[in-house]
């Protein structure tokens, strides 16, 4: 997959794509980034991203050109592909991992990180192609939910995570929170692990966290039960 990032901070971007399973993938070339500073692509010498909304009202607007002129150099570059073009805003539909893994079947993305009070529309309408927000609390740009969609799409591509730890995972997913785990030692400070995971008796075991994922779901995503009896 080739990812091309648009930006006023591509400086944020490097201590995160550089460490762990990111880093990994790219030295596996399951993955490449392209970094674009927008100030780049600006039309005047200010390198002026922003400007006032018409009709009055505070707050600032990213305008068209950049955004434009930096979608348009990296489409003429990447002609093979057609790159699906993704603005991070509060606006957008909420991620979740239904979406995450359809967007890890895509060849090229393309990410657009909004700043100020928003994006002229006309970006929006005309350039963007999928608009995604990673949840109901304000931050003050998309420079991380860009690299939260990152992380969670890239540990999706094939070969890049061990499948047989990924496909365990898969039966459960979006369905149920996981039991509770425990490590050596079995008695740490007083604190016992449950007898029934040193009983050796597997069919107990898995009927033991069964519950115990039951119980935490309801406790804590009464709203994930509800999604799994209907699904
Ligand atoms: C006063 C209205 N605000 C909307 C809640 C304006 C506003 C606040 C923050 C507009 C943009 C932003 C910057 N946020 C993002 O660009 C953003 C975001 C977010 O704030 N929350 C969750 N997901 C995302 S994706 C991009």
């Amino acid at each position: 997959m080739r990812i091309d990032i648009v930006t006023i901070f591509p400086k944020m971007f490097s201590p995160v794509l550089n460490e762990s399973i990111i880093r990994i993938a790219q030295a596996k070339g399951k993955v490449k980034f392209y970094l674009h500073d927008l100030r780049d692509y600006t039309p005047d010498k200010h390198r002026k991203v922003d400007d006032r909304v018409f009709g009055g009202g505070s707050g600032m607007l990213m305008r068209p050109e950049p955004l434009f002129n930096a979608v348009e150099a990296i489409l003429s570059k990447t002609k093979k592909n057609k790159p699906k073009v993704i603005l991070l805003s509060p606006q957008g539909k909420k991620l979740n991992q239904k979406i995450c893994k359809a967007i890890a079947k895509e060849k090229q993305l393309v990410l657009l990180c909004g700043h100020y009070e928003g994006v002229d529309e006309r970006i929006r309408k005309n350039l963007v192609d999928e608009e995604i927000s990673i949840g109901d609390y304000v931050l003050t740009g998309g420079e991380l939910a860009a690299m939260v969609l990152v992380d969670s799409v890239v540990r999706l591509l094939p070969g890049v995570l061990g499948d047989k730890n990924s496909l365990n995972f898969e039966s459960f997913e979006g369905n149920l929170l996981e039991h509770p785990h425990y490590t050596r030692p079995a008695n740490f400070r007083n604190m016992a692990v449950p007898e029934v995971l040193l009983s050796g008796d597997h069919k107990k075991i898995a009927a033991w966290r069964k519950e115990q994922a039951l119980k935490r779901t309801k406790e804590r995503r009464p709203d994930l039960l509800k999604k799994a009896a209907l699904g």
